[in-house]
């Protein structure tokens, strides 16, 4: 019988990926973590707050609960990294190396880390990337991110660790707000149309970043984690694809239902972020070796966030 710890799960990704372990293997299997106190979408789970940076503790809970798998979400994001780039390194470096050595000595039977399109930077070919090409991230979450998959191929190599892990690209989902990165203009888009609300989005209409919806980020997440030892090939992280859009193609798309969205453009900051990174991913490996497929447009997905975002506002 598997125990699944999910470390951040209170985020953006973690209180959705949870509720879907929760529908995999039953609710009283899950138990949900995080550094602040539970969030009420976790109402339905055990929840321990732990700060993951704090190795005996998170051992404490792993061992007093049987944990079987980890599932860590806990991140400091692009954007906000940018702010406090030591404590970023410390926070997303650390947490890693205490997972992926408590599951060394435990056994753990898998371990779960995302990394994320951030690994690529200017230099890498900016469309359709592929999963082997020229990685030279230039924000500290992406630093991050790509020695964290090295430590990943390192812990599985070494010490057979089971640790799997996909690149995602920027997440958009209904049922919680992203916090700190440089895709989040795609989520607070439809607060602000829901709203009536005129939108300032802090990036260029121009400028196509890889995306991915929601249900089609944990389907990715339950294959991958799903899929007998022998598929996985990768061991540094997929490469995974949804689909990719600029902001001008995202507000056409809104404005299909609701023509009288009104959006200005002040790029900020992040836009230096958005032009490092790629603008479509070649996710081959990943469709070869577990048969990801996305379900999601950019279309469907639109429709399917105005129908159902209200019920979250
Ligand atoms: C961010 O924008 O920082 C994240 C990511 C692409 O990893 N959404």
């Amino acid at each position: 019988m598997e125990k699944i710890l999910v470390i951040g799960a209170g985020g953006q990704l973690g209180t959705e990926l949870t509720s879907a372990l929760g529908e995999l293997f039953s609710n009283e299997n899950v138990i949900a973590s995080d550094i602040s106190k539970q969030n009420p979408a976790l109402a339905d789970f055990s929840f321990q707050q732990l700060d993951v940076m704090d190795a005996k503790a998170l051992a404490e809970v792993v061992e007093s609960n049987q944990i079987t798998q980890i599932y860590h979400l806990a991140a400091i994001l692009s954007a906000k990294g940018e702010a406090n780039p030591q404590q970023a390194w410390h926070l997303n470096m650390t947490s890693l190396l205490n997972v992926l050595e408590l599951a060394r000595v435990k056994q753990l039977r898998k371990v779960y880390w995302p990394s994320s399109i951030a690994v690529f930077g200017p230099s890498t070919p900016a469309d359709n990337t592929l999963q082997d090409t020229v990685m030279d991230p230039n924000t500290i979450y992406g630093i991050s991110k790509q020695a964290g998959e090295r430590w990943c191929a390192y812990y599985h190599t070494k010490y057979g660790v089971d640790v799997r892990s996909l690149r995602y690209p920027g997440l958009i989902g209904y049922k919680s707000l992203p916090g700190g990165g440089t895709t989040d203009y795609a989520v607070e888009i439809f607060h602000k149309v829901l709203k009536k609300e005129d939108f300032t989005c802090f990036l260029s209409e121009n400028t196509a970043l890889p995306m991915m919806y929601m249900p089609d980020a944990i389907k990715a997440t339950l294959n991958l984690m799903q899929a007998p030892e022998e598929k996985i090939s990768v061991r540094s992280s997929y490469n995974v694809a949804g689909f990719s859009f600029t902001p001008k193609e995202l507000v056409a798309s809104i404005q299909k239902f609701h023509p009288d969205l009104k959006v200005d453009y002040a790029p900020d900051f992040r836009q230096q972020i958005a032009d490092s990174w790629p603008n479509s991913i070649n996710d081959d490996q990943a469709k070869k070796d577990w048969n990801w497929q996305p379900d999601f447009t950019l279309d469907t997905m639109t429709q399917d966030i105005l129908e159902n975002l209200p019920d979250y506002m």
